[in-house]
């Protein structure tokens, strides 16, 4: 279908325009949804609060960011020619990299003509009356359209996550947030420099702020497992074999568990003699990257068996790192890959360095944040800036973050009581929410699988949905609150089968203080899950309302 199917309502004065769908943000998932539905003949706006696309890459800008999936599988499949035609430099691509490509992919299929940059989608209520979606941008304009997706992704700038911690308005240094740097460069040379946050962005962060500060101080809560990237330059030949080979490795990325091709250990850990066990954590500790969590098929899902692999990671702490008190500080306890699993670049070599002070918080946490630097219980250390790299209030927390209405007024945030009872269907949709959508919403595979993939999935589901409801003159699709029920009570039952929810981290809610606890995200994987959606699709929409012909009310 390529004519297009124009819009379904007329536009009220106040209004500037309606569209068939609006999408919030211009990341890997809106640049996508709009491809999808502008190539199907829908009228598309696609609105972004940054001044360009790319999404949280847009934003991360700090030293040393980068992606710790392997580029030859961060990136669209969707196109061939799309995926031929880009090439990527080394072996985990950075954010500069990575915004390139996505400005390559806005400007190779014409996108930036239906993204309107810096604005935001304050509000989005849906209109049963007229069967629309209204929406409020933050310069007063009210848009509306029949379809409402949200592509804001799991970690958002919108919900960055600045510790209220006491004093911070009288610190007379610069302070940053790793997931809202500036654009312009920050010379760290000569400076003190303190960082809070060891996470993915804290670990990739450290190294490189060390190089150039005159004494970095590192703020830590939890000790961190990182395993080293072994990041290097891609060569000409390996790139050729990748993209010869596009279609079978866009199949394996389809079916796996976590969205890369590679095998999955398919024994336990426990049955592996020692011997031949290390030589295996050895081998993959050499090859670097996250390969080491599929070692084994119990990692995930017996203490013991994760315990193996946790005490081997430890002893590579211990081997790296000189001071024995420093080491002490370093040790992480909690089960591996419970937290979101880091990659670094000389992590914990960084901590041998004289110019780098490690403060175990747990021991001596923070009491305020003075005028020249921070006080511990312990001490005051002098700053010049402070970054936090303190994570997000991360998957419900950009949701919320825009004040969505559906049915009767109800807001997402009340339906689901600030989190603490998060209900979707398949991690697309929500009932009482007509005509919603939401990509790598919560309780899909989203950050615990690599994200384009699941944002690739989500993207053709919703958009083929939508072409489904058009030409079988469908007003309204609507998750059935028993199928969002059995599918919520589904992904409990998945992620209580592991040890992710044995952890304190941002997947739990634990980092935010006062919200709820949960595991809003489906880890059955990948593959598994492609499976369910598309047999949902395959049966007509099963487990959603689909209303034909509803008396819909057109502006007078
Ligand atoms: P993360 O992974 O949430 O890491 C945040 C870090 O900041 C982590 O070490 C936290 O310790 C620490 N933190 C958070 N709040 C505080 C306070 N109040 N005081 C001290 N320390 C604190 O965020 P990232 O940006 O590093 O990574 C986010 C994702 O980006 C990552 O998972 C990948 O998907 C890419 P905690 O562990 O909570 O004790």
């Amino acid at each position: 279908m390529k004519s297009n199917q124009q819009q379904f309502y007329k536009i009220e004065k106040n209004q500037v325009t309606n569209f068939d769908a609006i999408v919030i943000g211009a990341g890997f998932s809106g640049l996508y949804m709009l491809h999808r539905l502008r190539e199907a003949g829908f009228s598309v706006r696609v609105y972004e609060k940054g001044n360009g696309v790319g999404g949280a890459w847009y934003w991360s800008r700090y030293p040393g960011a980068r992606c710790d999936s392997e580029s030859i599988y961060y990136n669209y499949t969707f196109s061939e020619e799309l995926y031929k035609e880009w090439t990527w430099s080394s072996r985990y691509p950075e954010q500069a990299e990575i915004l390139r490509y996505l400005n390559f992919v806005a400007d190779r299929l014409d996108l930036r003509r239906d993204i309107q940059f810096n604005t935001e989608i304050k509000a989005a209520h849906y209109d049963e009356t007229h069967n629309l979606w209204r929406i409020d941008l933050n310069d007063g304009t009210c848009v509306s359209a029949k379809y409402f997706i949200t592509g804001v992704g799991c970690l958002s700038v919108n919900a960055t996550n600045v510790p209220a911690i006491k004093g911070l308005d009288r610190f007379e240094g610069k302070w940053y947030h790793t997931g809202a740097w500036p654009h312009e460069k920050i010379d760290f040379k000569g400076k003190r420099v303190g960082v809070i946050g060891t996470g993915s962005s804290g670990v990739q962060a450290i190294p490189v702020i060390a190089q150039k500060a005159e004494h970095l101080t590192v703020f830590q809560r939890t000790p961190q497992y990182t395993i080293p990237a072994r990041n290097r330059p891609l060569d000409l030949e390996f790139i050729e074999k990748t993209k010869e080979n596009y279609s079978e490795i866009r199949r394996q990325m389809h079916e796996s568990f976590g969205g890369f091709p590679g095998n999955r250990g398919d024994h336990s850990a426990l049955e592996e003699p020692p011997e031949k066990r290390q030589s295996v954590y050895e081998a993959a500790w050499e090859a670097g990257g996250l390969a080491i969590r599929s070692t084994y098929k119990d990692i995930m899902t017996n203490e013991t068996a994760n315990n193996t692999v946790s005490d081997f990671l430890r002893s590579k702490i211990r081997e790296i790192v000189q001071d024995p008190e420093v080491r002490g500080k370093l040790m992480p306890t909690y089960f591996f890959a419970t937290k979101r699993p880091v990659l670094d670049t000389n992590y914990f070599e960084t901590y041998n360095r004289k110019n780098v002070t490690l403060v175990d918080l747990r021991k001596s946490p923070i009491e305020e944040i003075t005028p020249k630097g921070l006080r511990t219980t312990e001490a005051e250390y002098e700053l010049d800036f402070l970054v936090f790299a303190t994570g997000y209030d991360g998957v419900t927390g950009p949701l919320f973050k825009i004040d969505i209405r559906g049915k009767d007024g109800l807001s997402l945030k009340e339906k689901w009581e600030d989190g603490a009872q998060v209900k979707t269907y398949l991690g697309l949709s929500t009932a009482g929410f007509p005509n919603f959508f939401i990509i790598t919403g919560p309780e899909s595979p989203s950050v615990l699988s690599n994200v384009p993939v699941a944002i690739e999935q989500h993207v053709e589901w919703i958009g083929d949905c939508i072409q489904y409801l058009h030409d079988h003159g469908v007003e309204t699709i609507e998750a059935k609150a028993e199928a969002e029920e059995a599918w919520s009570i589904h992904c409990k039952e998945v992620a209580d089968s592991t040890l992710y929810t044995k952890t304190d981290s941002w997947l739990t809610g634990a980092n935010i203080a006062d919200k709820p606890r949960g595991f809003p995200i489906y880890i059955g994987g990948i593959g598994q899950y492609r499976q369910i959606i598309d047999e949902v699709a395959a049966k007509g929409y099963e487990g959603f309302s689909l209303v034909t012909h509803q008396k819909t009310k057109s502006y007078q």
